[in-house]
C-alpha cells in the first residue's frame, strides 16, 4: 500500500491530500453499504419482535468498518496491488456486520432470510457452525453484494455478515482477548481450553434451544438430552 504519511519521500503535500481524499471515498462507499445492510437486519428484526415480541431470532447487532491499517495488512496478505480497485475485488470484509441470534436454528432461519432478498447477492457462504475451525470457532460467514444508489451511478458492496447465537458470541469476545494478549504466542493449554470451552458452549446452545422447544410446545427433539451439559471442570 502507498504511504500516506507527508514525510513519505515521493509524495508532495498535494499528493497526500488527493490520496486522502480517494482513502476516504473508497471507505465511505463501505459505510454506505453497511448502512443499507443494516437498515435490511433492522427491518427483519423490528418485523419478527412485532409478530412475536418474546421470540424474536435476532438478539443483536453490531457494525464495523475494518480500520485503514487492518485493510493494509490484508491486502498486502492476499497480495494486492496497491490500487484501491485491486483492494476492492480482493478484500470482502471492509464493511463487517455481526448478526446474534438466540438459537443455532435461528442462525440458519436469518441466513435464509437474507438469501431470500432479490437485491442481495450471497457472493460465499462458510458453515463454521457445522465445520467448527480448529480454535473452537464457530460462526456463520457470509459475503453479501448490495447496491448502493448513489446521485449518479449505482455501486454494488461487498459487505460480510458474520451471523452466530450469544453463546458463540461470547466464547469468540473471549478468545479474541486471549488472542489479542498473547498475539500468535497463546500457550498451547490455552488453547485446548478454549477448544473444551467451545465444546461446553456448544453443548449450552443445545440446552437452551431445548428448553426453548419445549417451554413452545415441540417433542424434545432426538439425540438431545440437556442433563449432558457437564460442568466445565470436567474433562
Ligand atoms: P475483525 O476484527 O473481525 O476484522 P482471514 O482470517 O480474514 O484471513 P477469511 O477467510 O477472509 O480469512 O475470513 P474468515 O476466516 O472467514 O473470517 C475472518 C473473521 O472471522 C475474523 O476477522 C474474525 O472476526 C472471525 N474469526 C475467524 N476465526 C476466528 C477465531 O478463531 N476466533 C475469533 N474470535 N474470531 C475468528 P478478522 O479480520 O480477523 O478480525
Amino acid at each position: 500500500m502507498t504511504d500516506l504519511s507527508p514525510e513519505a519521500p515521493s509524495l508532495t503535500m498535494a499528493d497526500f491530500f488527493e490520496l486522502s481524499d480517494e482513502l476516504n471515498g473508497f471507505l465511505l462507499m463501505y459505510r454506505f453499504g453497511l448502512e443499507e445492510m443494516l437498515t435490511k437486519v433492522n427491518i427483519l428484526r423490528d418485523e419478527l419482535s412485532h409478530a412475536d415480541p418474546s421470540g424474536c431470532p435476532i438478539e443483536h447487532v453490531s457494525h464495523r468498518l475494518k480500520h485503514p491499517k487492518s485493510v493494509a495488512e490484508k491486502a498486502e496478505r492476499l497480495g494486492c496491488l496497491p490500487s484501491f480497485a485491486d483492494v476492492r475485488s480482493k478484500v470482502w470484509d471492509i464493511a463487517g456486520i455481526r448478526i446474534v441470534c438466540s438459537f443455532v436454528t435461528d442462525a440458519y432461519h436469518v441466513l435464509g432470510m437474507l438469501q431470500r432478498q432479490p437485491d442481495l447477492t450471497v457472493v460465499t457462504v462458510k458453515d463454521y457452525i457445522a465445520e467448527p475451525k480448529s480454535s473452537g470457532y464457530k460462526s456463520l460467514h457470509l459475503i453479501v453484494e448490495l447496491p448502493v444508489f448513489l446521485s449518479e451511478r449505482t455501486e454494488m458492496v461487498r459487505v460480510e455478515v458474520q451471523i452466530r447465537t450469544v453463546a458463540m458470541d461470547f466464547w469468540a469476545s473471549l478468545e479474541h482477548k486471549i488472542y489479542y494478549k498473547y498475539r500468535t504466542d497463546v500457550p498451547q493449554r490455552l488453547r485446548d481450553d478454549l477448544v473444551a470451552i467451545a465444546e461446553a458452549t456448544d453443548r449450552l446452545d443445545q440446552q437452551m434451544e431445548q428448553l426453548h422447544l419445549e417451554s413452545r410446545g415441540h417433542a424434545p427433539l432426538p439425540g438431545l438430552d440437556h442433563r449432558s451439559v457437564r460442568p466445565l471442570s470436567e474433562p
